[in-house]
């Protein structure tokens, strides 16, 4: 290996880093982790606000945490549900590869490909700024892609991933404050996915 090039190489060009991990659960881990998750997450619809309107959303999600680590986002307060086994297993894991500890994390099921979520930045308030998020993938594969908030002026192109069955993604430094990311709708996918985001919370309520 060439001494001066780190063996993870950063996915964007400028202005953060993103690291990606296809394989970081065994084909056999991923499928039993999806299996536990699809059962014992007590799965809701989302409520977010869309031009000033509460709309439902068809994917699902839970918010996780330890005491203390409310989120609010579209303006609803979220209240964490305390750690199960499975997810502290994986979080332990992660935690480890990302050399950081995370206080929350943000589940979400897409039942199919019609399921998507628009161009948005983890900013909110309350989470550290510029810490890192883990992003661990289960299920049907799907695209993510990463748009500079420049990126008209700058002629920056888009940077499209691929988040397979058991991938790990970090996404460190600047990137929330400076890049927004998406997961498209594809009327390919007609299998679900589970993805996962571990993140830190930095106004803990006790
Ligand atoms: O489903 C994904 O891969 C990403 C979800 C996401 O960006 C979020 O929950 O903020
Ligand atoms: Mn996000």
């Amino acid at each position: 290996m060439d001494l001066f090039q780190s063996a993870d190489s950063n996915l964007i060009p400028l202005d953060g880093e993103l690291f990606y991990y296809p394989s970081f659960f065994t084909r056999e881990k991923s499928d039993f982790y999806f299996d536990e998750l699809m059962k014992s997450i007590p799965w809701q619809h989302d409520e977010v606000m869309m031009f000033g309107k509460k709309i439902i959303t068809k994917r699902k999600v839970a918010w996780y945490g330890d005491e203390g680590c409310s989120y609010t986002y579209s303006k609803i307060l979220r209240v964490p549900i305390s750690w199960n086994e499975t997810l502290l297993e994986i979080k332990n894991q992660v935690e480890e590869k990302a050399n950081a500890n995370f206080n929350s994390c943000l589940l979400n099921l897409y039942h199919d490909g019609s399921e998507s979520m628009a161009y948005h930045a983890d900013d909110e308030p309350m989470l550290e700024r510029n810490a890192t998020i883990a992003s661990v993938s289960f299920g049907a594969e799907r695209r993510f892609l990463f748009r500079h908030n420049n990126f008209r002026e700058n002629k920056i192109p888009v940077v499209e991933t691929i988040l397979s069955n058991g991938s790990l993604l970090l996404m460190q430094g600047e990137i929330q404050s400076i890049w927004k990311h998406a997961l498209p709708a594809s009327k390919k996918i007609i299998t679900p996915r589970i993805n996962l985001t571990f993140r830190k919370i930095v106004t803990v309520s006790r």
